[in-house]
């Protein structure tokens, strides 16, 4: 099976609440490396990008950051290797995906998210760079964003689904609507079950692409489950539910990584995030032949300290 190159993304410079920074340390501090170790995935903790000290504004901080962070998922997937992103806010998505879609052919993104993230800089209500950054894999926003790991969009729209919104503006879907990106809301995911959505995603990523990605927003799941973001949406995805459809993941050869974001460790309930994070990293790269077993913290949070 592939090895799988553990990426941390500490940056928090997209969102209001920049903390998710600390999130990376926070999950290696408590043990993830040893706890996915123990249930039979062959990770290994490859680096921690961050934005340089000394960039003007929230915008350059992103965009240094996104600049390392492509070459880092680019050198995994060139390599051969699955690779797993831990963000930090979600505008890393900028990097890890242009990075990824520099290796070999079109690229799949099932985006599972309670918000869109489809904002251009003129439409955005907050300004906030962690609700852009699938604007700018598509290949729309500030150019210096677009631009990185060469011009032009990342993704194809017909490759694109998002899963499990529940909290937007107009002007987000409006643009997801013109350019023909698939929607599955919330609601439909009650109406009709997170798998029979989660089949229809798979489809229309593997349909002729070379591969395809899985980028989560921890604010998707419901904040029951995933008290530790910046942005809870109430009525969002059982973890449950998620969990058993990421398995089904599993084997899928062309499958190249995944991205886990908004992990903020100073609002976690005990380690009630951490643990879910675990399970999910767990419940994609776990082989079959392992028990699933509940994540025990193994180090010492930073927050105890
Ligand atoms: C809103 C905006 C957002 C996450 C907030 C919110 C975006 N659409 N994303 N929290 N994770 O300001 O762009
Ligand atoms: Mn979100
Ligand atoms: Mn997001
Ligand atoms: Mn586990």
């Amino acid at each position: 099976m592939k090895s799988v190159s553990i990426i941390g993304a500490a940056s928090g410079w997209g969102a209001k609440d920049r903390r998710c920074e600390a999130g990376p340390e926070s999950l290696r501090q408590q043990g993830l490396v040893p706890h996915l170790r123990q249930q039979g995935v062959p990770a290994s903790w490859e680096l921690t990008v961050r934005p340089p000290a000394n960039h003007e504004n929230a915008l350059t901080a992103v965009q240094a950051l996104s600049m390392t962070l492509s070459q880092a998922t680019g050198n995994a997937v060139a390599k051969g290797e699955s690779f797993a992103v831990l963000g930090g806010d979600h505008s890393c998505a900028i990097g890890t995906w242009s990075g990824v879609s520099q290796v070999g052919g079109p690229l799949g993104l099932i985006w599972i998210d309670a918000h869109m993230d489809c904002h251009l800089p003129e439409t955005s209500p907050s300004g906030a760079l962690h609700g852009m950054p699938l604007a700018c894999l598509l290949g729309l926003g500030d150019p210096r964003l677009t631009a990185i790991g060469g011009q032009g969009p990342k993704f194809l729209p017909e490759h694109v689904v998002l899963i499990g919104i529940r909290s937007f503006e107009p002007e987000e879907y409006l643009l997801l609507q013109q350019l023909g990106v698939k929607v599955f809301f919330m609601d439909e995911v009650r109406r009709r079950g997170l798998k029979k959505v989660f089949q229809d995603a798979l489809e229309r990523v593997r349909n002729r692409t070379a591969g395809f990605g899985v980028s989560i927003d921890l604010d998707a799941i419901d904040p029951h489950e995933a008290p530790a973001v910046g942005t809870p949406v109430l009525g969002g995805i059982p973890k449950g539910e998620l969990i058993a459809l990421l398995r089904q993941i599993q084997g899928e050869p062309r499958f190249r990584g995944v991205e886990i974001a908004e992990y903020n460790p100073f609002l976690d309930k005990g380690y009630l995030t951490a643990g879910l994070i675990g399970e999910l990293l767990c419940s994609l790269f776990t082989p079959q032949r392992f028990a699933h077993e509940p994540y025990h913290r193994i180090g010492k949070s930073v927050l105890s300290a």
